[in-house]
């Protein structure tokens, strides 16, 4: 076969540094609003999350897995486990209440503790800072779409690094910032309130996102040398439903819409081709002012962290453009962007319980592409299965289709590394059952239990799963037995 092929996988370690995040599996990632609770208490700000209105037949986020005040058993937890990373996300507005200005020290407190018990266990903290909730003081000011946000999330950004930057070394910037522009509306982050263009809006706030993003990398290189940071992008690679050339232009441009928008900014401070196009036709440019480029341009990430769940299929389409509200409603639900591509079924993969596609293969289909474009280091910050796990009389719980799913995944990324990709580790979601994005905590992900229905709080006790003792093991042999 090519070079490369059939030989004993590897886990590239960059650069060699001492102290860095040791290569191979070993950590797994939460977010703040969806696993701390105590969402409006000690001193916490509410954030976009705390103000939408959750799902019919979903939990509030007051409580969630209640890890605000079980950090320390369940950071033990994740030490039994072997964890040599833990990722999660400091909530905006629980060190900053209104999103600028005052600052609640008992948040800063609370992030210290954990990233000291973290420490403790030598377990690497990879903080996000920004995972999906905005302060909504700063929301009701107009949130993203205004300039003042660049400048925000900067103040915010030196907080955090003034703070944590002697014992963080590595950070994450926003969380899936393509999944906000895509579908802030499921993920409780969109505002569409009096907006007539809707593209306009979101690749403003986007724009606005791109440029703090540059100017948080660039602050911490400053601020705290030899620290590392990238962007946390949801990125998966887009198939044609058929060899079809048409198709395949489809796929290309859902490939540059979805993905590479996000990365081209990060690593290169260029907007994607396709994207700009995209843009002029919907009369959408973003307002950019002198100087953004150039800061885009100048601040270079260290590593990609990426999300990855599955690959997304997509036609060429030739659908009208929508004229009514009604007509535009429906070509969203069908997944269609006239004229631009068409979303389609995958006849090829298998699907969770609840209808996502899975697809390991795409895994490392994707990893190979994002090397190819970027060639940096690569960091898998959420990859994982989420479903309705059973807890039996005597505690336990067989989630033999969770060790599967994420077995057949690491497999993927195994291979990926043995060509060349250098992966920094993997991370998947979650760390513990947590609450989902839009369909709740019955939705589980975790490795550890927690003991609670949707609104039945129960004891919240953690009981470990099978897949704990399995990733245990997997940890232990740096990914050599899956079995
Ligand atoms: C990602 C988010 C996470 C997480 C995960 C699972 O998009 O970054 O916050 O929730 O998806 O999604 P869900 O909770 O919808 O099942």
């Amino acid at each position: 076969g090519a070079p490369g092929w059939g030989r004993r996988s590897k886990w590239r370690c960059p650069q060699g540094r001492r102290g860095a995040v040791r290569p191979g599996p070993g950590g797994a990632s939460t977010s703040a609003y969806q696993v701390e609770g105590a969402n409006l208490s000690h001193g916490k700000g509410p954030s976009v999350q705390d103000i939408k209105t959750v799902p019919a037949g979903t939990s509030e986020l007051d409580v969630c897995a209640d890890f605000y005040h079980r950090y320390a058993e369940d950071i033990a937890l994740m030490a039994e486990m072997g964890f040599k990373t833990f990722r999660f996300s400091i909530a905006w507005s629980r060190v900053l209440p209104e999103g600028t200005g005052r600052v609640n020290q008992e948040g800063i407190d609370f992030y210290n503790n954990v990233i000291n018990e973290c420490l403790k266990y030598r377990i690497e903290p990879l903080v996000t800072m920004f995972h999906f909730d905005l302060p909504a003081a700063l929301e009701k000011k107009g949130g993203w779409s205004r300039r003042e946000s660049v400048d925000e999330f900067v103040e915010f950004a030196k907080l955090l690094y003034t703070n944590y930057g002697d014992r963080v070394k590595y950070w994450l910037t926003i969380n899936e910032q393509n999944m906000l522009t895509l579908v802030g509306d499921v993920i409780g982050t969109c505002n569409m309130e009096g907006v007539t263009n809707k593209y306009k809006k979101l690749y403003q706030e986007n724009h606005h996102m791109l440029l703090a993003q540059a100017k948080a990398m660039k602050l911490l290189h400053e601020m705290c040398p030899g620290a590392k940071i990238g962007p946390a992008p949801n990125i998966s690679l887009v198939y044609p439903a058929t060899c079809k050339p048409k198709d395949v232009l489809a796929a290309q441009n859902f490939n540059a819409i979805r993905n590479w928008l996000y990365l081209d900014m990060a690593v290169y401070g260029r907007y994607n081709d396709l994207v700009w196009k995209f843009l002029e036709e919907h009369d959408a440019i973003p307002v950019i002012e002198a100087g953004d480029m150039d800061i885009m341009a100048q601040a270079k990430p260290d590593f990609i962290g990426f999300n990855y769940y599955n690959t997304a299929t997509v036609e060429w389409d030739d659908s009208p453009v929508a004229v009514t509200d009604s007509e535009k409603k429906d070509q969203q639900s069908a997944g269609i962007e006239p004229g631009v591509y068409k979303a389609y079924p995958n006849p090829n993969l298998l699907r969770t319980e609840f209808g996502w596609e899975i697809d390991p293969d795409g895994f490392r289909a994707t990893i190979r592409e994002m090397y190819s474009r970027y060639h940096l280091p690569m960091i898998v910050t959420e990859n994982g299965l989420g479903a309705y796990d059973k807890l039996t009389e005597d505690g336990k719980v067989h989630d033999d289709y969770r060790i599967e799913y994420l077995r057949k995944h690491i497999e993927q990324i195994k291979l990926a590394a043995d060509e060349g990709a250098e992966m920094m580790g993997y991370c998947p979601w979650s760390a513990i059952d947590l609450v989902s994005t839009h369909e709740g905590i019955t939705k589980r992900y975790g490795f550890i239990y927690v003991n609670r229905d949707e609104f039945d709080m129960k004891d919240l006790a953690r009981y470990r799963k099978d897949s704990f003792y399995w990733y245990k093991k997997v940890i232990e042999t740096n990914g050599e037995d899956l079995s």
